[in-house]
């Protein structure tokens, strides 16, 4: 009996699916399908899947040519699956050409023709609202947000609009961008949600009038250092029933979210130590002391929540500009220590300590793509996802999902959490010597 096995998302099912089951089939006697797992879709970076695995699994049950269906979970496995089910033959389409001739140490390996003019992209494209982001700028680095948006399904990048025409102009050649908008009302005409990166003192204004003119907004972090005017900004969001986002990746990213669950699932103890530290090098950017503070903040209210007993921040600064803050929060169980380093270098990190173990995440924390856990029973673990960028598709994919079912208040990272760290931030430099 020859046996055949091939893989693949199916995702919104179509005809060039059947077909290549269809020939898989007609290969052998014996077809094994391999459908991928969310998990590793996310890995492969592959956020934009619409139907559940569920689904997945029934389109190609009802096609009537599996004779087995597997899920494919990790990187590698199609070996062991080979050698496992004793496969002679591994079917895949010709988009993958030579992309798996390494399996040729293990059984045949053949390349079958597509079928032309459909693919699940141009299906997503077609039946889902593609939304377009305009973006509002002062720099040239463009943060990742057209690479990333490009692999999002349901985002595209619009105009650019800039008070530096001139710049805006850059932008536009150098990200090949549709065009520069000569004022906000044109951005805003073509656009149905707008990215505004620009200096912290211009940010609410920006946001303001995109919120007013019904975009939906996302915006550096913080918006702003007056609590007033974010709360302002809040409520424009929600009278007008728009999607107000922070850009802060960490909170989207599953790496955060499975250390988040594991803090809070108790898997460590009581939390009773925990340190953020962040600093960059690049001092260009005025301001982005806020930011950086802003950042480590934000992780701490995640995992042990609000309600700190007390704080206290040391602030070392030349007049206005700030090199070095610590701040420490007392919590029920613990204590919090946040540095952020300006001038001063401090190592990246986030380390949480508690009673029976301790978790950390190295370098880069806000975008990694990997934390340790070493447990006092002697026990060590790393959780991995495998997939390593700027965090930001996790922000989209999110943004997607929050616009197309109408959602307009995130958990990932909400307006109370957003508005604690401006309130702390605020705090932290009111009580500066
Ligand atoms: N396919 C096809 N014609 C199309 C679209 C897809 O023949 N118009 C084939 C693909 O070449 C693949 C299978 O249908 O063999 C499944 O396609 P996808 O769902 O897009 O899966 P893919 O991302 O190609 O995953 O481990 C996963 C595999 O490597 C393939």
């Amino acid at each position: 009996m020859k046996r055949i096995i091939t893989y693949g998302t199916f995702d919104l099912f179509h005809e060039g699916h059947y077909n290549m089951l269809k020939r898989a089939k007609a290969e052998g006697d014996y077809l094994i399908v391999g459908v991928t797992g969310d998990r590793y879709d996310v890995g492969r970076g592959k956020l934009s899947v619409k139907d559940s695995l569920a689904t997945r699994i029934e389109n190609v049950k009802k096609t009537g040519f599996a004779d087995m269906i597997i899920t494919e979970e990790y990187l590698g496995q199609k070996i062991s699956d080979i050698i496992k089910y004793d496969i002679d033959t591994f079917v895949i389409g010709d988009d993958w050409r030579g992309k798996f001739d390494h399996l040729n140490n293990y059984c045949t390996v053949k390349y079958i023709s597509r079928t032309e003019g459909i693919s699940s992209t141009k299906i997503r494209e077609e039946e889902f609202k593609i939304n377009r982001i305009g973006i509002i700028t002062d720099k040239m680095s463009d943060n990742q947000i057209v690479k990333e948006s490009g692999l999002i399904a349901g985002v595209s990048v619009g105009k650019v609009y800039a008070e530096d025409g001139t710049l805006a102009g850059k932008f536009n050649n150098n990200y090949q961008l549709q065009g520069v908008a000569g004022n906000l009302r044109e951005l805003f005409e073509d656009s149905d949600v707008i990215y505004i990166r620009v200096d912290i003192k211009d940010r609410y204004r920006f946001a303001k009038e995109a919120l007013q003119a019904g975009k939906h907004v996302i915006c550096d972090f913080p918006f702003s250092l007056d609590s007033g005017e974010q709360k302002e900004l809040w409520n424009i969001a929600r009278e007008k029933e728009r999607i107000l986002l922070d850009n802060i990746k960490a909170p989207y990213s599953q790496t955060f979210i499975q250390m988040m669950w594991a803090v809070q699932g108790g898997l460590i103890g009581d939390v009773i130590d925990f340190n953020c530290s962040v600093s960059k090098k690049d001092l260009d950017i005025p301001y982005l002391f806020y930011e950086l503070a802003a950042m480590a903040v934000a992780p701490m209210l995640k995992i042990l929540g609000h309600d700190y007993t007390s704080m206290d921040s040391r602030l070392i600064h030349e007049g206005d500009a700030i090199e070095f803050a610590t701040m420490y929060f007392e919590y029920p169980t613990g204590r919090a220590k946040i540095n952020v380093g300006n001038t001063i270098r401090v190592e990246n990190q986030i380390e949480i300590i508690g009673t029976k173990g301790t978790v950390r995440i190295g370098d880069n924390w806000w975008k990694a793509d990997y934390f340790e856990m070493d447990k006092t029973d002697g026990t060590n673990e790393v959780f991995n996802i495998n997939f390593n960028s700027n965090g930001f598709r996790f922000l989209l994919a999110n943004l997607v999902d929050m616009i197309s079912q109408g959602i307009i208040e995130t958990k990932f990272f909400s307006e109370r959490d957003s508005r604690k760290v401006t309130a702390i931030l605020e705090e932290a430099i009111a009580n500066r010597e």
